[in-house]
């Protein structure tokens, strides 16, 4: 890669992806070979964790994170990015661990970032953006959530809901990671929201995103309603200052 913005860990978040975990591994590590992989397991029932472990004893770019039990996307990022932090990582990036999210792409993401942004979003809903193998269905609730966040929220990012992305360590020093209550998908728009309240620079760059062919969806109802409740709240605590900055 031409120019790295630092040093780089890879965050993946695990819960029952055995069969998902040693190629996703392998790609990151092919792909951007200095970059440090940490996985972030949550105790899963198929022995995930063994897996990670068995992953970090063969490589010292790779690490194991384990968590009690299942407490939600939002903690095991904000776990691994600590972890991260106190390493002394200059780049934290988030990527799941089904292979939606391809490592070849990655070194874009981060060339972004070099390039001059404080957070770099691989976003499917800019041109050039694509989501492979998804029902109608489910298209129809990424954009609808998309939609909603932007009108709710009034940022202008297209993506806010992604789960690949790349932060600058500074960035999530400043908008501060102690009070996140987020704990589905919604800790990304809770994180992207922060990040533009703090005036600090999104990039989105357009991504391929293909659906799992392994394994199956956490996502759930209750995650979905965390979701709306919550971007209704911030979009109504932010309504004040939307309205004085418009006058
Ligand atoms: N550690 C941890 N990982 C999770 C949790 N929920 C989902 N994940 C992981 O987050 C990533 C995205 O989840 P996925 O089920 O593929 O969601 P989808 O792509 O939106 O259908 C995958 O790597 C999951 O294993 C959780 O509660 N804890
Ligand atoms: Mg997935």
């Amino acid at each position: 890669m031409e120019r790295m913005p630092g040093r780089v860990l890879v965050v993946v978040p695990t819960y029952n992806e055995r069969e998902n975990l040693p190629a996703i591994v392998g790609r990151v590590r092919a792909a951007v070979p200095e970059a440090h992989v940490l996985v972030a397991d949550d105790a899963s029932p198929d022995g995930t964790g063994a897996v990670a472990d068995e992953l970090a004893a063969g490589d010292d770019h790779v690490h194991a994170l384990h968590r009690p039990g299942k407490q939600g996307l939002g903690a095991a990022y904000i776990a691994g990015f600590r972890w991260g932090m106190a390493e002394g990582f200059d780049v934290l990036v988030e990527m799941d661990a089904d292979g939606s999210h391809q490592p070849e792409e990655l070194p874009k993401l981060l060339e972004r970032l070099a390039g001059g942004a404080d957070l770099v979003i691989g976003s499917r809903w800019v041109p050039g953006g694509e989501v492979v193998n998804w029902p109608a269905s489910r298209e129809f609730l990424s954009r609808g959530a998309n939609v909603y966040a932007r009108m709710m929220l009034g940022i202008p990012v297209r993506d806010a809901t992604a789960g690949f992305r790349a932060y600058r360590a500074a960035t999530l020093e400043k908008i501060g990671l102690d009070d996140v209550e987020s704990q589905g998908y919604c800790f990304q728009v809770d994180l992207t929201l922060r990040t533009v309240r703090h005036g600090l620079r999104v990039a989105e760059v357009p991504i391929v995103f293909v659906e799992r062919t392994a394994g199956v969806s956490k996502m759930s109802r209750g995650i979905m309603v965390e979701a709306f409740w919550r971007i209704m709240q911030w979009g109504l605590a932010g309504l004040p200052g939307r309205l004085r900055r418009s006058r």
